[in-house]
């Protein structure tokens, strides 16, 4: 049984997915989309109400991408056990498929556990220094803006677009799965929720349809606990950042309902809200994650 009362490790990230394949068959799949730089299993869960083939609009959500956010895997697995384990929320199974990646960044992850509690990055080895920005690495518009080529920068792109075989296992899950409606990627902190474009001061042809919806995220959010969220594009109200995930989900895969939540901080750095807010901030996203899915269920 999980508990929102702990950050978990990696391995045990994957043991619940695991888990509730066995225990609840008939919904849940677990399937690898391949593995990290240092060979570790990068698993989705996809949660269903229709076995088998289904031609309902998805919700795909991306967790991890940075290492020392751990509040965003751990939200995920929250969405998980809410839609899973939760049976007043199978309403939210009738219209929609989810698929949920609760570790993008694997290696990284167990690094700040392990080594450094402050490394952001992927793993793989540099000449200098180790590691590549995943939410600079992907492939559209990469490296214009807000990337770094430096090796040592926390923000460093790659060598190229997609150097990263996590980014590159995102970005093949995602080309092969049909009826993808909406990407949520989650980040901490900021208590921002943006939409696309990062790359630069544009937004998308529906930029309306996205402000409105998350100005109601937003309202349902703050009406729980006060917590404030600003919304917009990350360019507008943040900075521009080239080559990130959710850049790619709308430009590169085609999806139209497209956020990044920049959760709220907590702890010393930011990045380390102290396992009693786990469930708090979980739970208040969590009502702002429902409405997107009212929203798709509604218009996908
Ligand atoms: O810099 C980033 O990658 C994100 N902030 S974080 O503190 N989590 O590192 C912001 C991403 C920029 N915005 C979008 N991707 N929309
Ligand atoms: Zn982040």
């Amino acid at each position: 049984k999980i508990s929102f009362d702990q950050y978990l490790r990696h391995a045990e990230i994957n043991a619940y997915l695991d888990q509730l394949a066995q225990d609840y068959p008939e919904t849940v799949t677990v399937s690898p989309i391949g593995q990290s730089y240092e060979n570790r299993s990068m698993n989705i869960i996809r949660i269903s109400s229709s076995s088998g083939p289904s031609s309902k609009p998805v919700i795909f959500v991306e967790a991890g991408m940075h290492a020392r956010e751990w509040i965003s895997p751990a939200l995920s697995l929250y969405i998980i056990n809410q839609l899973v384990e939760n049976p007043n929320n199978s309403r939210l199974l009738e219209d929609i498929d989810w698929i949920v990646l609760p570790s993008m960044n694997p290696d990284g992850y167990e690094y700040t556990w392990d080594v450094n509690r402050m490394w952001r990055k992927t793993r793989s080895p540099g000449v200098e220094c180790d590691g590549v920005d995943g939410n600079r690495n992907f492939g559209f518009h990469w490296m214009e803006q807000g990337a770094s080529d430096r090796e040592c920068s926390d923000s460093y792109a790659g060598k190229e677009a997609f150097s990263e075989v996590e980014a590159r296992n995102l970005r093949d899950i995602l080309a092969a799965t049909a009826n993808i409606s909406a990407f949520i990627s989650l980040h901490s902190y900021g208590q921002y929720l943006f939409y696309p474009y990062s790359y630069d001061d544009v937004v998308p042809d529906n930029w309306q349809e996205l402000r409105y919806l998350a100005d109601l995220v937003k309202d349902v959010i703050f009406a729980i606990n006060g917590t404030k969220y600003t919304t917009g594009s990350s360019t507008e109200v943040l900075y521009p950042a080239a080559g990130c995930s959710d850049d790619w989900a709308m430009g590169g895969a085609g999806i139209k309902i497209v956020y990044v939540f920049e959760l709220p901080g907590g702890g010393e750095h930011g990045f380390d809200p102290p396992p009693s807010r786990i469930l708090p901030v979980c739970a208040e996203t969590w009502e702002g994650i429902k409405v997107i899915a009212d929203y798709v269920a509604q218009n996908a």
